[in-house]
């Protein structure tokens, strides 16, 4: 099976609003919404999609699947409308805002869609928010069923994440009569699957594993890319479970283990650059490596302008130690001053840009990235990515971007489940 990649073109009437990992917090994910005045006719025809009293359950009786259930449109092609492609929105404001969105309907917001918004159209009105989820509503918490109801009824748009894609799985196989293995027959998840209601399993098995809002240069994942494929050459592995890089070269070193005759480090995909690794124990966090790297596409130094209290930690120098060692010699040649010498200058600065360039897709020019899944690494803000698992059933808070520049949060689960070893 291929990644699933949707693409959209036009813009929200409202703003978009990326919400990190719910995992069945349903009540947490109306505080948020609450909290960032999010609307739209969805719920200004039902106030109670976003009061609802803890313990009340809306059921949605209709299981038709929605597919792109929102103001915008998919693509007719994925090429279609490209847009001409900016610098990242963090570059030059100093980075996300934490705290409350102030109004409802910013007007800088509109400024960075790059189209406007079709703000005259009598079918929206001006607050025509769309909400957007980077995947794992479920497992863990209190009410997954009722965390994809409410999105659901919203009008709510996003991407599989693991969690997700395992209850389908385990549903699939208990609808379909199939026999479970002895692990299945112990996953957590398996009520979740046995009571699984059928509008709840036909919207998440609508979900596409990357979203591309091509209007606002946004790509939507749950765990990450290889920045070196375009998305359509992505595997579903890699996608819905990476947290880390390392370079091709640096994971076939690997010495195999004698024993078992297996690497220590078993990727989830390898490519001609990268090999993408669930556990963040080998290489580094891909979403850094990402933000460098698109830095580099949109030929300036993004990291530099984020302030210290966003990004957790400095930019990383890792992997490149053959162009560290290039530029030195550069160097000590230009230095001598020669024709000769500003020759092999040139020809290894066109080499080292050559190297870069293929560490990342020029298809990918002036796109942001939003993700989720990494709660260890909590919020993890680089000037082209933005990762909004703030681990809301691990103690943490439930957060999301208003899109550009904003991060709002609510409290998680006050009292969290014991924390297991991830088993999905
Ligand atoms: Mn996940």
């Amino acid at each position: 099976m291929s990644v699933n990649v949707v693409h959209l073109e036009g813009s929200a009437a409202g703003r978009l609003i990326i919400v990190g990992d719910i995992h069945g917090c349903a009540d947490q994910l109306r505080q948020l919404l609450v909290k960032t005045h999010f609307t739209n006719d969805a719920v200004r025809q039902r106030p109670e999609l976003l009061t609802a009293s803890p313990g009340e359950r809306t059921v949605i009786a209709d299981a038709a699947i929605m597919k792109i259930p929102c103001a915008l449109q998919p693509m007719s092609s994925p090429h279609h409308r490209r847009p001409t492609p900016t610098s990242s929105p963090l570059e030059g404001l100093g980075g996300p805002a934490l705290g409350d969105v102030d109004s409802p309907a910013s007007p800088a917001y509109s400024d960075h869609t790059g189209r406007g918004t079709n703000r005259d159209d009598a079918v929206h009105s001006r607050d025509e928010d769309v909400c957007v989820f980077v995947g794992d509503l479920v497992n863990k918490g209190p009410d997954s069923y009722g965390v994809v109801r409410a999105l659901r009824a919203i009008g709510a748009i996003g991407v599989v994440g693991n969690h997700d894609a395992s209850l389908l799985r385990l549903a699939h196989k208990i609808r379909t009569g199939a026999e479970l293995t002895p692990k299945e027959s112990e996953s957590r998840l398996l009520p979740l699957a046995v009571d699984c209601p059928d509008d709840v399993y036909a919207f998440l098995n609508s979900l596409p594993h990357i979203l591309c809002f091509h209007a606002y240069r946004l790509i939507v994942v749950h765990a990450g890319v290889d920045p070196s494929l375009p998305l359509e050459q992505q595997t579903i592995d890699a996608v819905t479970r990476m947290r880390n890089l390392v370079s091709a070269k640096k994971y076939t070193a690997q010495l195999v283990d004698s024993a078992t005759g297996a690497p220590p480090y078993v990727a989830l995909s390898l490519s001609e650059r990268f090999a993408t690794l669930e556990r963040p124990k080998f290489g580094k966090s891909w979403s850094a490596k990402w933000s460098e790297l698109a830095s580099e596409l949109n030929g300036g130094s993004g990291a530099a302008v984020m302030p210290a209290a966003v990004v957790k930690k400095p930019r990383e120098a890792w992997e490149d130690v053959e162009d560290d060692a290039a530029s030195t010699r550069s160097a000590d040649e230009s230095r001598g001053g020669s024709t000769a010498a500003a020759a092999v200058v040139g020809r290894r600065e066109k080499d080292k840009k050559e190297k870069w360039r293929k560490r990342i897709s020029t298809v990918y020019k002036g796109y942001t990235i939003a993700y989720g899944h990494d709660a260890k690494r909590r919020l993890n803000i680089h000037p082209y990515s933005y990762g909004l698992d703030t681990g809301c059933v691990y103690g943490g808070e439930l957060t999301c971007l208003v899109w550009p520049n904003t991060l709002v949060s609510v409290p998680g689960l006050s009292n969290p489940p014991p924390h297991h070893k991830s088993n999905v």
